[in-house]
């Protein structure tokens, strides 16, 4: 077949994109290697920043989101057996952000996909970029037995971290910076109430943990655990029991308890690509950078890389101007670093580093009273918190 664009992955990135450009009349597929089954059973982000917000209203799918996402104008930082409070909406003109769940996210954008007749290919194996330097590139892939060429103008690589598209490019043309912590977040998703109203951020030296929801009547959780660690050494008793130990005791008095729905472990990294541009290939999201989810920006780094490149074709297309795709790169990755910065900080902040030294751990005590006490420094926080402008 052919198209005008061929996305690569069906995650929130390519779908987002594949919608934006559907209602622009920009023809696209997207090719996506799982079922839908299960991209939809990932649970991930859970914090929307008010411009990711703003992206899917224009897609014509932030309906439910705000209807049934929760604003929340700030968030708690617990530590020493105290909490305080980060007032979002105080130190950002009156920002906020939106907790709704990226499972819903993404559903309401295949059921928009779905809607609008769009092309949304799942299970389609060994996906594979071809002449992306030339300006016919194409993608195959196979179905079964069956094997596919989709021929289009601009492959967009939005497969996620372990995908193909960044693999495509050549070793001589890709720089890659990669952080890996010494540790990872256990996750847990009860059908319990919340035990905050707003976010906590627990530092405690046995561990960083983190209170976060995605209704009323669903809490997630996560605690800091070692690399080696599985789900397997985590039974529900002991991860509550530990989840209460690193939170404030009035806190972890209210912690409501129940069976864990979903459980399950992510390594912390930081990864950024460059340049998010090879030929004809463009990379989107965690294909081309990761954080750790400490600052809650990866879906919304995904978002704004969707942003610069939906205005970049739209702009194309429509009026043959092509500054928007020759700047894509250097532009989207202007933003990803100052991401990758405010993620890397606030994970060194309040996480437990098993080899740290106690010098790092005084440095840590001093960056938070700092915080505490001084305007700028939550300023700084919140409007990173509440997204960067595009
Ligand atoms: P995704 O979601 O990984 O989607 C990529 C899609 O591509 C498919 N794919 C392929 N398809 C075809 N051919 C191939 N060869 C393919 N290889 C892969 C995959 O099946 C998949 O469907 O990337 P995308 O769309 O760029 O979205 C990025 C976000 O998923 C990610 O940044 C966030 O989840 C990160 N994240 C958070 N971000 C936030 O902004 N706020 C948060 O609160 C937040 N919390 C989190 C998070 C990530 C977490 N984990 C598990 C890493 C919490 C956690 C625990
Ligand atoms: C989540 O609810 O999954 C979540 C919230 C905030 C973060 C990371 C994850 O910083």
């Amino acid at each position: 077949m052919r198209t005008k664009v061929g996305i690569i992955g069906g995650g929130p990135s390519g779908l987002l994109l594949s919608q934006l450009l559907h209602l622009k009349g920009i023809d696209n597929i997207v090719l996506e290697k799982h079922s839908r089954e299960y991209v939809l059973g990932r649970i991930r982000a859970g914090v929307l920043e008010h411009g990711f917000a703003e992206l899917m209203r224009e897609a014509q799918c932030g309906e439910r989101m705000d209807r049934e996402g929760e604003i929340h104008e700030g968030f708690f930082v617990s530590h020493d057996g105290i909490k305080d409070r980060m007032d979002l909406s105080k130190y950002s003109d009156g920002n906020s952000v939106i907790v709704y769940g990226q499972t819903e996210i993404t559903k309401d954008l295949y059921d928009a996909r779905d809607k609008m007749g769009g092309k949304v290919v799942h299970g389609a194996l060994d996906v594979k970029p071809y002449d992306l330097t030339s300006d016919a590139p194409y993608i195959t892939y196979r179905q079964g037995d069956d094997l596919y060429r989709v021929d289009c103008q601009y492959v967009i690589g939005a497969d996620g971290f372990h995908g193909v598209s960044r693999k495509s490019i050549p070793k001589d043309v890709l720089k890659e910076y990669e952080k890996v912590y010494p540790f990872g977040w256990l996750g847990v998703l009860s059908k319990t109430k919340p035990v905050s109203p707003e976010l906590i951020y627990a530092k405690h030296d046995r561990g960083f943990a983190l209170c976060s929801m995605r209704s009323q009547i669903l809490s997630r959780y996560y605690i800091q655990v070692p690399l080696t660690d599985t789900t397997d050494d985590w039974p529900d008793e002991e991860f509550w029991a530990e989840l209460k130990r690193r939170l404030p005791e009035d806190v972890g008095a209210n912690l409501e308890t129940g069976p864990s729905i979903e459980k399950s472990i992510a390594p912390l990294r930081s990864f950024v690509a460059e340049p998010m541009r090879y030929g004809n290939m463009f990379l989107a999201g965690d294909a081309a950078h990761i954080v750790p989810p400490t600052g809650a920006r990866g879906l919304n780094s995904a978002g704004s890389d969707i942003y610069y490149l939906y205005h970049a074709l739209v702009d194309h297309y429509e009026n043959g101007d092509d500054t928007g795709l020759e700047t894509y790169s250097e532009k989207a990755l202007a933003r990803v670093w100052k991401a990758q910065r405010f993620s890397w900080w606030l994970t060194s902040l309040l996480h437990s580093f098993p080899e740290g030294i106690e010098y790092d751990r005084r440095l840590q005590d001093i960056d938070l009273e700092y915080l505490f006490t001084s305007d700028s420094a939550q300023a700084s926080l919140a409007e990173n918190y509440v997204g960067l402008p595009y």
